[in-house]
């Protein structure tokens, strides 16, 4: 009997040990439902990953090593001139000029902040300052054209300029039929500099939309322009079509007979003509980029020359570019020494490319740009005979890069 008790106790003792058991386990595992998740910081340590031998990581190294060392500062050092980009835009050039402000900015203007001049000949909406202003680190201004300047002038006639549309047309000169073409050109060679927001400045940068550019440019373009005596500058030089100016040469023999005082001894004259002036050669600068001195363009040399072509009628009786225009007056008005080629902005207008020649400077530069693509060396560009005409070397390794 004795001994059954003892078992019974022994059972009793196992039954309340199980039961004690069961509710420690159970009770780690109730669902806490109505808590609020927490993940744990633990999770988003990556899994340990083997220690290195530090010669096996020299060897095959993750990275490539940045010379460049630290970051450059957000803004440079120093005062700033007195200039502005300025760009003739429609509302409707707004994502392509949104492109555009883009690459200025991250490869040039983000480091200086100059403020961005927007003209045309309509108001601007709202979307188109909203997001403008949004992507200028500068100030941004919105100007409208006054009608006087994006009109037929009164000694235009109206029958012959719409005679040479249809003519155009017909030949399928590119915007060889477009009025507002011609508004543009025309504003462009005579006007823009003279707009009231564009007389508080001395210098400007001519953006167009769905431009690009390829390397950092990490000084002040327009402090170089200044101190270097500097009044207009390109990066692309190129022949016009021949078709769009028959008569452009004419007109500026007239205005340098007219006016021989504005004609500068030690000028371009060669960039422009083989034969001493007799003719033209049809080379230009590509003025969908310039950056160049406002007060030049204001002066009475440049207007007159200026009111004298615009008399001539060829605006709108021929198709005259705003790029002949500034570029023979640059040639034949300042000294050649006042016309810059950047040769270290690397540039985009559809359909050419300015790529600088050199590969260390496009590294250092942290350029984009194919040297594949680079126009310069090609035989339709002028800029061979801009170095000619300034007697100057060509870029160290251009016969490889042509
Ligand atoms: N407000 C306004 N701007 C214009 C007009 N036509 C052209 N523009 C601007 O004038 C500049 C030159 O015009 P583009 O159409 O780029 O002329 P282009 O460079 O000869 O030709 P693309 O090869 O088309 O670029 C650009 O900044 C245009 O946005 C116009 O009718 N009104
Ligand atoms: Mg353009």
């Amino acid at each position: 009997m004795a001994g059954t008790q003892r078992y019974l106790r022994y059972i009793i003792f196992a039954l309340i040990c199980l039961i004690l058991l069961f509710f420690i386990s159970s009770s780690s595992t109730v669902p806490s439902a109505n808590w609020p998740s927490y993940s744990s910081p633990v999770d988003a340590v990556p899994s340990p990953q083997p220690p290195q031998d530090p010669k096996d990581a020299s060897q095959t190294p993750a990275t490539t090593p940045n010379d460049a060392g630290k970051l450059p500062p957000a803004t440079a050092d120093g005062d700033r001139m007195n200039a502005t980009f300025v760009t003739l835009a429609r509302n409707s050039d707004l994502w392509e000029i949104a492109k555009s402000i883009r690459h200025v900015e991250d490869r040039f203007n983000r480091k200086f902040n100059y403020d961005w001049v927007f003209l045309n000949d309509d108001d601007f909406n709202d979307e188109f300052k909203k997001v403008t202003t949004a992507l200028v680190s500068g100030k941004t201004k919105y100007g409208k054209i006054p009608t006087n300047h994006w009109e037929f002038p009164d000694f235009i006639d109206q029958d012959r300029a719409a005679k040479v549309r249809e003519e155009m047309k017909e030949k399928k000169i590119i915007y060889g039929d477009s009025i507002s073409y011609r508004h543009m050109c025309r504003y462009e060679s005579g006007f823009f500099f003279r707009h009231p927001l564009m007389l508080d400045y001395e210098w400007y940068w001519r953006v167009e939309p769905s431009i690009e550019l390829y390397c950092d440019i990490n000084y002040d373009t327009f402090k170089y322009m200044a101190e270097n005596k500097k009044k207009y500058s390109f990066v692309l030089s190129l022949y016009e079509y021949v078709e769009t100016i028959p008569t452009l040469w004419n007109a500026v023999k007239n205005f340098t007979q007219a006016h021989p005082e504005h004609v500068v001894e030690g000028n371009s004259m060669k960039f422009l003509s083989d034969d001493g002036g007799e003719t033209y050669n049809h080379c230009h600068f590509w003025s969908n980029f310039e950056i160049g001195n406002l007060d030049w363009l204001r002066s009475k040399a440049y207007i007159d020359y200026f009111d004298s072509l615009d008399h001539a009628g060829g605006f709108f009786y021929e198709r005259w570019g705003d790029a002949p225009v500034h570029s023979i007056a640059a040639g034949l008005m300042l000294k050649k020494e006042e016309i810059h080629f950047f040769n270290d902005i690397a540039y985009y207008h559809v359909p050419f490319t300015h790529c600088p020649t050199g590969e260390e400077y496009r590294l250092k530069h942290k350029c984009h740009c194919n040297p594949k693509d680079n126009f310069d060396w090609n035989g339709y560009s002028c800029t061979a005979r801009y170095y000619e005409t300034n007697n100057m070397d060509k870029p160290a390794g251009y016969e490889k890069e042509q």
